[in-house]
């Protein structure tokens, strides 16, 4: 309940009361009782109050007939945080993705002959209708079904432009680190003070952080360098929520891709937050669902400096106890990841045609050049690199010359 009050005032709602019910089953028709009903329908005449948001996902029958009842606005979980999502997302690509979700939530409740989507609803209620909702009050189910599919399409043109771009990032070697974990758990403040403390490129350009649910809901994508011409690629990207509606997970996916595309994932933890445990739960569950494979995790319990527990420092088992915001443990963690993916540096002898400069540019760039050789048909050059890099130059080896 906390936690939704949270979604609430995310979505830019004052709550100003609190109701709740112990029942064995679900009233599979109104899903309260009769007389927690009018309890709940005199609460909010009493409070002023012009929405009542319920907890979970309802029917839509169970949502008609408590806005019958109660004469009130009923917003679900579910179209919350679809409305939370549609109203903060910024990009073209995440635009669709909320819209697609939106749309197949939509799809089967709508109702023939008494359709709730053509009662004026939000009237003072603090959330509005806009983008999808806006247009959703004249469609029938075939125009929904023809939106779905023209934002599939759409969606797909986008998704081959993301992967070429994703392929030019993989064409620069580097390896890619993805940040994610539940919502407010820190993860764009570590991105932003990993830039403080390492990026030498130009792009230091800071993420949104917000104490509040979903600040950011686009993916970043950030280059780091560490010492010893040792660099990487970070991604941020949407935090997750206990109950994510199904339909935003899998319109995210291609968002997400970047998570299963990486060499290593910092699952960020709330340390601080009295419902760790549900959240690391809620987190172990999408990442299943995005099916990461064996890509290999380290969970970075963030906020250390609200507990009474020691930081930085590693634990036993790789984990790190950290606080995103002191600089001492920014460095440890980045030693963290260093040791994670550059474990594999070795030392490989090439030989480059004359004519691939740039290759040798990259090279300088990207490793420890121990030795080089200029000689009539090519250049020798051996230098220490990530096995990344070394398997994408393996067909230069000298040996093999
Ligand atoms: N005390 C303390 N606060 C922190 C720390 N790290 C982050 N915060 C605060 O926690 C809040 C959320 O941080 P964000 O970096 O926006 O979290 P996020 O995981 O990116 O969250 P979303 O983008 O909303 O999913 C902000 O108010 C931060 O200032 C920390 O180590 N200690
Ligand atoms: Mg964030």
């Amino acid at each position: 309940m906390d936690e939704l009050a949270k979604l609430a005032e995310a979505n830019q709602m004052e709550v100003v009361g609190r109701s709740w019910q112990n029942l064995e089953t679900i009233v599979t028709g109104t899903y309260f009782g009769l007389g927690k009903i009018n309890e709940i329908k005199h609460l909010a005449k009493e409070l002023h109050a012009t929405v009542i948001i319920i907890n979970d996902e309802l029917t839509p029958t169970q949502i008609r007939n408590l806005e019958k009842m109660t004469k009130l606005s009923i917003l679900d979980r579910t179209e919350l945080i679809l409305e939370i999502f549609s109203n903060r997302v910024r990009t073209k690509q995440a635009k669709l993705q909320v819209q697609l979700a939106r749309l197949q939530y939509e799809l089967p409740r709508l109702h023939p002959s008494e359709n709730r989507l053509d009662q004026q609803r939000g009237s003072g209620g603090g959330f509005n209708n806009r983008g999808a909702g806006e247009t959703k009050l004249e469609l029938n189910r075939r125009t929904i079904q023809q939106q779905i599919s023209n934002i599939k399409k759409d969606l797909k043109k986008i998704n081959q432009q993301e992967i070429i771009k994703a392929t030019q990032r993989n064409n620069s070697f580097l390896p890619q680190v993805a940040l994610v974990g539940y919502t407010n758990s820190g993860k764009s403040t570590t991105l932003n003070n990993l830039l403080n403390e390492y990026s030498k490129s130009a792009d230091k350009k800071q993420v949104f952080t917000k104490d509040m649910l979903f600040a950011t809901l686009d993916t970043h994508v950030r280059r780091i360098d560490l010492e010893n011409k040792l660099s990487f690629i970070i991604s941020d990207t949407v935090g997750f929520v206990s109950n994510l509606p199904h339909n935003l997970i899998e319109s995210f996916k291609a968002t997400l891709q970047e998570v299963r595309d990486a060499d290593l994932i910092i699952n960020v933890v709330d340390a601080s937050d009295p419902n760790i445990l549900q959240m690391i739960q809620t987190t172990t569950k999408v990442l299943d669902e995005l099916q990461i494979g064996d890509v290999p995790i380290i969970t970075a319990f963030n906020k250390v400096d609200k507990t009474d527990r020691s930081y930085p420092q590693i634990e036993g088992n790789g984990n790190i106890l950290y606080s995103a915001k002191d600089p001492e443990s920014i460095r440890l963690l980045a030693k963290l990841i260093q040791k994670k993916i550059f474990s594999n540096l070795q030392v490989v002898e090439l030989f480059l045609p004359l004519q691939m400069g740039d290759k040798l540019n990259y090279l300088h760039t990207h490793g420890q050049v121990i030795e080089e050789k200029y000689q009539d048909n090519g250049i020798y050059i051996k230098t220490k690199i990530c096995k990344k890099i070394a398997d994408k130059f393996a067909k230069y080896n000298y040996k093999s010359k």
